[in-house]
């Protein structure tokens, strides 16, 4: 499985690890992340960066036996572990993530992500948007324009994906993307009237020089 997962993300750019999380451990999560925005009143939507350094069931989570050997297959045997984030669309949450890739922010080497469901995500509720392939174009042009309140000041510029073919990622509870820091994506706005939360926790080949990351405070070997 994880040979093909391995393929898959260097041909497409990301793989899907369908049920790598249980119900328990996804009910477990959400109940913790809950407690997390409480603890740090967090408001009711958007991104909480630094769950691992919160609470160490993240941490657990971001270590779970089958992510880790298929991030050992994609990025090698020195897997880091770097940073994590809620991202809690809730109910009311009725904006999409813009067209980007996260390799502006992270910079240096190339890092891997892995989207966690927290909750089914379907096109009416958020779920994410990929181009297949897109991760070998290269970092592309980001621009900067956040005057309309959706955040991502690094955003890929329109034509950037006109004609590119656009697959929408529908996830179960449990489901886990992994998906490479030039891969362009975005998701859905959330009009289902339910939440749409995930945890997106970040990995990078422990070999390779990186500058320093002030937001990642829980950095471990996997
Ligand atoms: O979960 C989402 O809506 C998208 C989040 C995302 O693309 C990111 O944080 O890089």
């Amino acid at each position: 499985m994880t040979t093909h997962a391995k393929l898959e993300y260097e041909r497409t750019g990301y793989t899907v690890l369908k049920q790598t999380f249980s119900e328990e451990q996804v009910k477990l999560y959400k109940e913790e992340a809950q407690k997390v925005l409480e603890q740090y009143g967090v408001g009711k939507e958007g991104v909480y960066l630094g769950m691992s350094v919160a609470s160490a069931v993240f941490k657990e989570a971001a270590a779970h036996p089958v992510l880790v050997n298929a991030l050992k297959e994609i990025i090698g045997d020195d897997v880091v572990f770097l940073s994590d984030k809620l991202v809690f669309k809730n109910a009311s949450t009725d904006f999409g993530s813009p067209w980007h890739q996260d390799y502006p922010y992270w910079k240096g080497s190339h890092k891997v992500s892995v989207w966690i469901a927290l909750d089914d995500a379907t096109p009416d509720n958020g779920c994410l948007r990929v181009v297949p392939g897109s991760h070998l174009k290269g970092a592309a042009r980001h621009g900067g324009d956040a005057s309309d309140g959706l955040g991502f000041k690094n955003r890929l510029e329109e034509q950037d994906l006109d004609g590119q073919p656009i697959v929408d990622l529908l996830a179960s509870r449990g489901d886990a993307i992994i998906f490479h820091d030039l891969l362009y994506h975005a998701s859905y706005p959330n009009i289902s009237g339910q939440d749409r939360w995930a945890l997106i926790s970040t990995y990078k080949d422990g070999t390779q020089e990186d500058p320093e990351y002030p937001w990642a405070k829980a950095v471990f070997r996997v």
